[in-house]
């Protein structure tokens, strides 16, 4: 383990992060085991956030790290362009049955963000196969968050991410609204019973544009990032039977909700929905190497594969590291860590004292509302007047010096510890919140 020494923070430009406030005082984890990370002063800290929402059974699993690094001496890289190796089949099949019924073609990406834009081309590519090239448009949700390439901040909905680049973005897309309302459906426990008339919008935009001009539909059934969105109960059954009424492909972004955060392999199993193509990343290998994954519905593989003259490639896109050896060696690992333990399960049967433990905050000082589903939270705070966010990032420091690791966006604490927690780290999380509230103005 790392002694305390800090090294020099200056050439590392950081992701999604306050740099000159974060290097005036760097807080640095330097090793991690289980539900736990040793910060640079030796300190043991809860992992109240499974890193970004992506190490779900756990840090540093030895079967993990034993695959990947048997494989780094077998076959360290092998071209994923007109040559294969048999881990990168075996890792689709095993990713393709944990999809709904009939989404059992997966392609392989880096991330979420290369997820998404992959998906957003199979889907152009699936209608230009089917005579329909004149469906281009896209349509996002206000507040989605589809990470960070030009189509995912074009059809994602977070405004801070696509300001600087609003006259660069993919043109054809509109958006629907998001599904958040404090007012109608606050301290929910679960689904919201409010909001279900929302996915109506949705008709409303294909009239708009005509059905005819429109490639798919993008939304993250449980939206995580923008500060943990619960969909209101029957909202995305409604968007389904719209998107199949007018022949729209119906894209659920799973690369949070994917892998047991909500107690099944996907939101849409946990839903009973099949959509047409789904994007996953974070869990798929518990997030040990970079890994993303697109999975689709055998129709639209087998539409963009026929349409093509035999011998010639059918889809012009993939990465050097697409289905990367040492990836998909942590994918077949971790997923069978996943089946071995029960944790998606494990992560359902924790369900409701996670969400009974978040909502014992009601009624805590500065609380706006608490919502949650499966093991994730958000506790939205009331952001101080003139200083968005400033409250979150405090109650986010003194946890950290409690000992616990949340995450927060604008003044939303977001909470999805590994699903190997036990209930009583569970209590560990939100008691060391609400203490935390008790510190701050
Ligand atoms: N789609 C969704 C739904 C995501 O949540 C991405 C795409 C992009 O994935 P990559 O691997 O390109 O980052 C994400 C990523 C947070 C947080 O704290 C969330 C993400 C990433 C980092 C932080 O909310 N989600």
């Amino acid at each position: 383990m790392s002694t305390g020494l800090m090294p020099d923070t200056g050439s590392l430009w950081m992701p999604f992060t306050a740099n000159r406030q974060f290097k005036a005082a760097p807080r640095l984890l330097v090793s991690a085991s289980g539900m736990y990370y040793m910060s640079h002063d030796g300190r043991r800290i809860l992992d109240g956030t499974a890193g970004l929402w992506c190490v779900n059974a756990g840090h540093c699993r030895p079967e993990i790290a034993q695959a990947i690094a048997r494989q780094s001496r077998e076959l360290d890289y092998a071209p994923g362009f007109q040559m294969g190796h048999p881990l990168a089949f075996e890792a689709a099949s095993r990713v393709a049955q944990l999809m709904p019924a009939g989404l059992d073609r997966i392609f392989f990406t880096n991330s979420g963000s290369e997820s998404v834009d992959t998906a957003l081309k199979i889907a152009l590519s699936y209608h230009r196969a089917r005579g329909q090239s004149q469906r281009i448009r896209f349509i996002g949700r206000e507040r989605g968050y589809h990470g960070v390439g030009f189509g995912g901040i074009s059809v994602g909905g977070i405004a801070a991410n696509r300001k600087p680049f609003t006259a660069n973005l993919m043109p054809g897309v509109d958006h629907l609204p998001h599904t958040l309302n404090i007012a109608e459906a606050a301290f929910s426990r679960g689904q919201p019973a409010w909001g279900a008339h929302l996915a109506d919008e949705l008709e409303r935009l294909v009239t708009l544009h005509d059905a005819s001009t429109i490639a798919g539909v993008i939304v993250e059934p449980l939206a995580g990032s923008a500060g943990v969105l619960v969909p209101p109960r029957g909202y995305l059954e409604r968007l389904h039977a719209i998107c199949a009424h007018h022949g729209l492909l119906l894209i659920f972004d799973e690369v949070i909700s994917g892998f047991g955060r909500l107690g099944s392999a996907t939101a849409s199993e946990y839903f009973g929905l099949t959509p047409d193509i789904i994007t996953l990343a974070k869990g798929i290998n518990n997030a040990a190497v970079p890994l993303g994954a697109v999975a689709v519905k055998r129709v639209i593989y087998d539409s963009v594969v026929g349409a093509a003259d035999p011998g010639s490639i059918e889809l012009f896109h993939g990465y050097t590291y697409s289905a990367h050896p040492l990836a998909v060696a942590a994918t077949v690992a971790a997923l069978d860590i996943y089946a071995r333990e029960g944790l998606f399960e494990r992560a359902r049967s924790l369900s409701s004292k996670f969400e009974d433990c978040a909502h014992a905050l009601r009624g805590a000082a500065h609380v706006r509302d608490i919502r949650n589903l499966g093991l994730v939270a958000g506790i939205e705070l009331e952001p101080r007047p003139g200083a968005p966010g400033s409250r979150a990032y405090e109650v986010f420091l003194a946890c950290l010096q409690r000992g616990v690791l949340v995450r927060y966006t604008g003044d939303t604490l977001a909470f999805s510890p590994p699903l190997i927690v036990e209930p009583a780290q569970i209590e560990q999380i939100f008691g060391t919140v609400a203490e935390a509230l008790r510190t701050i103005g």
